[in-house]
């Protein structure tokens, strides 16, 4: 490690301890709330306390942290770090609509947000994650007009991504794999940081399309253009990560947020509506946002929680980009 990387790694730690990054605290599918994995369940399982049924998978990212690009053909690539099945499955009509609501996210950590679906051809709290094969229904990249990514859109949506259910998706039990990409580290190879989360969600309508998809751990390679470069320069394009989007995703649905310019920019080059396919579906901030989890683990004080006040004092991850940095300003 040169001399320059060891400084950087060491300011890291001291920035990262003054914000964490995140987590998919809960969703609405078609409007009606779910509360997802708590990183505080975790806890609760060691306190032998009963957690609530959720839909999201349980995962141990117990410092908000991420899955690095050395990890790509890991397992925990796939829904995160020991993830395990959901065992209740959410609700969403074809040709629906899903809200994931993260935690306060940093702007710092600027990248792409994707969302993948899985068929699990029967029930999905049985399914081995490692044979599920993902379709990317939803990609976000970054606007070439203002050079703002995906996060940037997400966090002024109240810290919300809402995908499109593409509506010629065959009814089943579907693995939904949303994913945030941060960036900010992007310029040293490893130094992608990848937040996916995984939800059970049943999709039910009339559509018959079983689209091949993409084992979790063949997703994306740690070299390939649009995880290894420099994202501090004025970009003119992007190759946005991952297998190909769905044919029957979504394309741009003019709405509140083209006065942030993506969906207009994604209409007038074919090269931005690539990479802001699903910028534009973004709906407004909504005031009925659900709460963060109320449920706390007893005697966990060191439990990462999920809620934006506490997340300021939980436990420094991993990450020790020298960008990090500016979460202190931020
Ligand atoms: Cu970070």
């Amino acid at each position: 490690m040169s001399v320059t990387l060891k400084a950087a790694a060491l300011l890291g730690i001291f920035a990262s301890s003054a914000l964490a990054h995140g987590t998919v605290s809960g969703i609405r599918a078609d409007g009606v709330y779910s509360e997802g994995w708590q990183l505080s369940y975790y806890y609760d399982i060691q306190n032998g306390v009963a957690f609530p049924p959720t839909p999201g998978w349980y995962a141990e990212n117990l410092d908000n942290g991420f899955i690095s690009p050395d990890n790509y053909t890991d397992p925990n690539i796939i829904c995160h770090k020991n993830a395990r099945n959901a065992n209740i499955t959410a609700t969403v009509k074809a040709g629906g609509t899903i809200d994931f609501l993260w935690t306060p996210w940093p702007a710092s950590h600027i990248g792409p947000v994707f969302t993948y679906v899985a068929n699990c051809d029967g029930n999905c709290s049985a399914v081995d994650k490692t044979t599920l094969e993902w379709v990317k229904i939803d990609e976000g990249g970054i606007n070439f007009d203002t050079q703002t990514w995906a996060t940037a859109d997400l966090i002024a949506n109240n810290n919300t991504w809402t995908t499109k259910v593409p509506s010629t998706l065959a009814a089943g039990q579907y693995v939904f794999r949303h994913e945030i990409i941060a960036m900010h580290g992007a310029e040293a190879e490893d130094g992608a940081q990848n937040y996916p989360q995984c939800l059970n969600i049943e999709i039910t309508g009339s559509g018959t399309d079983k689209p091949e998809g993409t084992l979790g751990t063949k997703l994306y390679t740690p070299t390939e253009p649009g995880i290894l470069f420099n994202p501090y320069t004025t970009l003119t394009n992007y190759t946005i990560p991952g297998p190909p989007l769905y044919s029957g995703a979504s394309t741009a649905v003019v709405s509140a947020v083209a006065s942030s310019g993506a969906a207009t920019s994604a209409a007038s080059s074919s090269a931005a509506a690539t990479s802001a396919t699903s910028a534009a579906t973004v709906t407004p901030p909504s005031s009925a946002a659900a709460p963060a989890s109320t449920s706390t683990a007893p005697g966990a004080s060191d439990v990462a929680p999920s809620s934006s006040s506490s997340a300021l004092t939980s436990a420094p991850s991993a990450c020790k980009r020298r960008r990090h940095a500016r979460d202190i300003v931020s």
